[in-house]
């Protein structure tokens, strides 16, 4: 396989202006005709026209209506005599649609046609130069017979339609904005959708389109909501307002991601699309608010902008996560309500991104090199590449963020463009700003992998009533990169007297005081002083997560929990209860002793669970243990048994000494009345279901059956799905004798519903191990009528529910975990190459691990290494896992 280097990009020798497609539909052959407007490039001489092709039937290849001469050499035509001047190309080509398990190109689900052109599957479509900068203008019919496909999509607006015979009929689509190959979408197939009208502020009218399978529609209501939502979130935030008469949305059950921003036709995996109370949870109509915003939000900052290479591709999707965080914040509403909405975005962050960001395929956030682009849409692209887009509205504020966002959309509107380019609008914008004066250090975040660590140190001068900051940066090496300049840190900080009052901030030299204030660290090491400290204050750093670092405060328990009962950003109230937490699991891994947690502890998590003021929401997660990810990037040697006992002997002894809280938290959070999935309702809940589960953990050590016995009662009743999948999850992970009984009936009652079973497998999956039973079961439901590995939401729901979010039942002392592993990569990889890239990446830290998993897990890696017919996709995670 070879590498793509940043470094040797070129401008294409040649420009597609318009493409005319018309496909000829049908499951086993489809025909595609492609008439092109072309013309030469003039910044790049001469050079033979080589279009990209991948299973393709070449049946025709005309230049100016005369036959040319060509060859295909591996994935490319080449057509040697291309003309200088301005030429249409006719091309025809068939695909085979039906066979196409990749989910990459045009394939069939379910009956129907769908299209994923993203990174690079219009390849897999016709001949063409697949590649981001190249945008041109799409007119596209559609042929197809009418009773099976009565409906027929494609991007921008319908011109005409009708009959071409008893049996077939047609559609034809023109999309008026240039736009590269990876935005086509095409749909066909007997779909129904719901429909709405909307007029923007600025007085256009629009029509909203949510396309599904019969017998769905119903569960298309909060999607639909979610995208009005968005508009109107654009158009007050950011003045972008839907430059399309039309936009319309698709769902599909086979579906390599979340969804796809192809321009006014995005495709959903219905996943991230189909909602009711009954069958969706609270996170799951979360999720899709914020996919459906995503997606709408691309076309901006996407689409209308979009990439010019694909080592770009944060360009769009670290500005777009960006995007939909911030209007999940504002869709959340009270200032809990968005600090909770932060804090499970730093989770994710931390669970996902910073082992990627320590592990075998550490990389920037614009990448340097890749083999296959698809293994390149990480965590870091998108989340990091989001906390990047987070510190230059730190550094230039609200206001000139927004700024910043107008003159790039003024500068490149309708470009393929590049990093560089986003930053220097948003410092242009800013002239004279914390960020312009650092631009070219600040952009080091684009270039340097890994995750820095920030030392904060403070001195307490008394008499002289300073208290003295140092704050010492160190980024440590990541795969290809030794030594790393230091990076542009925005610190938010504020301090509190012992007794948890706020005290004024005042850095020495200026006259400013302030209740908070953002220091920014450029340096390896500085020191801030401010001056007239009344007392030795407690300091709260980097409020909000105000920058992507792994942060040592030094602070004492005492510290921590001044800042846990009195801080006034309540993301660094989260924080220290974590840290409490986090000291305590560490020290018990660490030691090799088992967790004892001690009466301060538990008192301060009686404290916030007791709390008359905090909201659910908040006490939920403040009493959520962090996450197994996350602790073991703490250590150098991963030891996944050791990190599991010590989080579930926390639990266990939360439950039994906050038993009594458990139970007021419990009852006092029911809601009565219908189902609505608002953040306080589903705070409610979700404490609810934290609570049930700790009562019946509780009763499982104690031999009390009252427990189990209400959550199955409460599995039996609920009226909605996040109570009914919370209960039957606490009678499952505490291994209760209920929980058979229960999963028994959750899948007789659900059984037709993909979507639900999908959660009844992924439960199984993640089941906390005992006496090995999980990972078994995990086995034996391999053979379950019901499981496929062709379809990616099966298959994520079983086989990645077991090897990425239940270590212990995966990392086993007898290498069947990373047996498993390797044969359902290979088995996968046969099929889709992307998603068996991404259970690849399992292995990724591989290297931290303790013995003896460590050689047993090399074992698995090498094994999958040693297939000689791997896909690109995971032929690369597996090189970068052993290099
Ligand atoms: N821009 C999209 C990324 C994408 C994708 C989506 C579905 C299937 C395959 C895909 N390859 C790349 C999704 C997004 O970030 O909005
Ligand atoms: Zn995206």
């Amino acid at each position: 396989t070879t590498l793509i280097r940043r470094e040797d990009y070129q401008a294409p020798a040649f420009w597609i202006r318009t493409v005319d497609l018309t496909f000829d539909l049908d499951p086993a052959k489809t025909l595609v005709t492609a008439k092109m407007q072309i013309a030469r490039n003039s910044a790049v001489a001469h050079g033979p026209l080589r279009l990209h092709g991948e299973e393709l039937n070449l049946l025709r290849c005309l230049i100016n209506g005369e036959s040319v001469s060509f060859r295909q050499e591996g994935a490319e035509l080449i057509i040697d005599n291309a003309p200088d001047a301005d030429f249409a190309l006719e091309l025809r080509n068939t695909c085979a649609p039906e066979k196409n398990t990749t989910l990459s190109g045009l394939y069939t689900s379910g009956g129907s046609f769908f299209t994923q052109c993203e990174a690079e599957g219009f390849r897999r479509i016709c001949y063409f130069l697949d590649r981001p900068d190249v945008m041109a203008v799409y007119t596209v019919t559609l042929r197809a017979d009418k009773a099976k496909y009565p409906v027929l999509l494609s991007n921008g607006n319908l011109l005409e339609s009708g009959d071409l015979d008893a049996t077939r009929h047609f559609a034809k689509w023109h999309d008026p904005f240039p736009k590269p190959s990876y935005l086509f979408a095409l749909v066909a197939g007997d779909l129904v959708a719901r429909e709405q009208r909307v007029r923007t502020r600025a007085g256009k009218d629009h029509l909203l389109q949510v396309y599904v399978r019969r017998g769905d529609l119903e569960k298309t209501e909060h999607a639909m909501n979610s995208l009005i939502a968005s508009m109107v979130w654009d158009e007050a935030r950011f003045k972008l307002p839907l430059d399309l008469e039309r936009f319309m949305v698709v769902g599909v059950s086979d579906f390599n991601m979340g969804a796809m921003e192809n321009k006014g036709l995005n495709i959903f995996n219905t996943s991230a699309l189909l909602a009711s109370p009954a069958t969706a949870t609270d996170t799951d109509f979360n999720r899709i608010e914020s996919i459906v915003a995503h997606e709408y939000f691309h076309n901006w900052t996407g689409n209308r902008v979009t990439c010019r290479d694909w080592f770009q591709l944060s360009l769009k999707e670290g500005l777009t996560v960006f995007r939909d965080q911030e209007f999940s914040m504002d869709m959340a509403g009270s200032p809990s309500a968005r600090a909770v909405c932060r804090i499970a975005d730093v989770r994710q962050l931390r669970a996902a991104q910073f082992p990627e960001d320590s592990g075998a395929m550490a990389h920037p956030v614009r990448p340097d090199s890749y083999s296959e682009i698809n293994n390149f849409y990480t965590a870091t692209v998108y989340d990091k590449g989001s906390e990047v887009v987070r510190m230059y509205q730190t550094l230039v504020g609200r206001a000139g963020f927004e700024k910043g966002m107008s003159l790039y959309f003024e500068r490149h509107d309708g470009q393929a463009v590049t990093c560089d380019d986003f930053a220097q609008a948003i410092a242009d914008a800013n002239p004279g700003s914390a960020l312009s004066l650092r631009l070219e250090a600040f952009k080091r975040w684009y270039s340097q992998a890994g995750t820095p660590r920030l030392q904060a140190r403070g001195v307490y001068d008394a008499a002289a009533q300073t208290y003295t900051l140092s704050l010492t940066q160190h980024n440590p090496a990541s795969p290809g990169q030794e030594h790393k300049l230091p990076q542009v840190i925005p610190v938010a900080l504020g301090l509190l007297s012992e007794q948890g009052q706020v005290l004024p901030l005042q850095l020495q030299g200026s006259t400013e005081v302030s209740n908070e204030q953002v220091l920014v660290l450029e340096e390896a090491q500085q020191s801030f002083v401010f001056v007239g400290v009344a007392s030795e204050p407690v300091p709260s750093l980097l409020r909000g997560f105000s920058a992507p670092v792994l942060l040592d405060d030094g602070l004492t328990d005492a510290q921590l929990l001044v800042l846990l009962q009195h801080d006034v950003d309540a993301f660094n109230r989260w924080e220290a209860g974590q840290r409490l937490a986090l000291n305590r699991i560490l020290a018990a891994v660490r030691s090799g002793t088992p967790l004892q947690l001690d009466g301060a502890f538990i008192q301060a998590m009686r404290a916030v669970l007791r709390h008359p003021e905090l909201d659910a929401a908040f006490k939920e997660i403040a009493l959520t243990l962090p996450g197994e990810a996350y602790i073991a990037e703490q250590l150098a040697v991963v030891d996944p048994q050791a990190i599991h006992a010590a989080v579930e002997a926390a639990q266990v002894q939360l439950a039994a000494a906050l038993r009594e809280d458990w139970i007021t938290a419990f009852e006092a959070n029911q809601i009565q009345g219908g189902y609505t999935p608002d953040p306080v309702s589903s705070g409610k809940r979700a404490l609810a279901n934290l609570a049930l589960s700790m009562l019946v953990l509780d009763a499982q050590k104690s031999g009390d059956t009252v427990w189990p016995g209400r959550a199955y009662q409460r599995f039996k009743d609920a009226g909605n799905m996040t109570e009914r999948l919370g209960a039957l999850a606490a009678l499952v992970n505490a291994h209760a004798e209920l929980a058979e009984a229960a999963l028994a009936r959750f899948h007789e009652l659900f059984k037709d519903d993909a979507l639900v079973i999908d959660k009844w497998f992924a439960l199984q999956g993640r089941t906390p191990e005992k006496d090995g039973r999980s990972f078994a079961r995990v086995r034996q439901l391999l053979q379950h009528p019901d499981f496929t590995l062709k379809n990616p939401n099966r298959a994520r729901s079983l086989i990645f529910s077991l090897c990425m979010f239940n270590p212990a039942a995966f990392h086993r002392a007898d290498a069947a975990g990373y047996v498993f592993w390797a044969e359902q990569v290979l088995a996968l990889d046969a099929i889709n190459p992307q998603v068996a890239g991404r259970l690849a990446r399992v292995m990724d830290r591989w290297n931290v691990l303790a013995e003896p998993y460590r050689s047993a897990a090399l074992l698995a890696v090498q094994r999958v290494a040693a297939k000689p017919d791997l896909s690109p996709d995971v032929r690369e995670i597996i090189t970068r896992a052993l290099a």
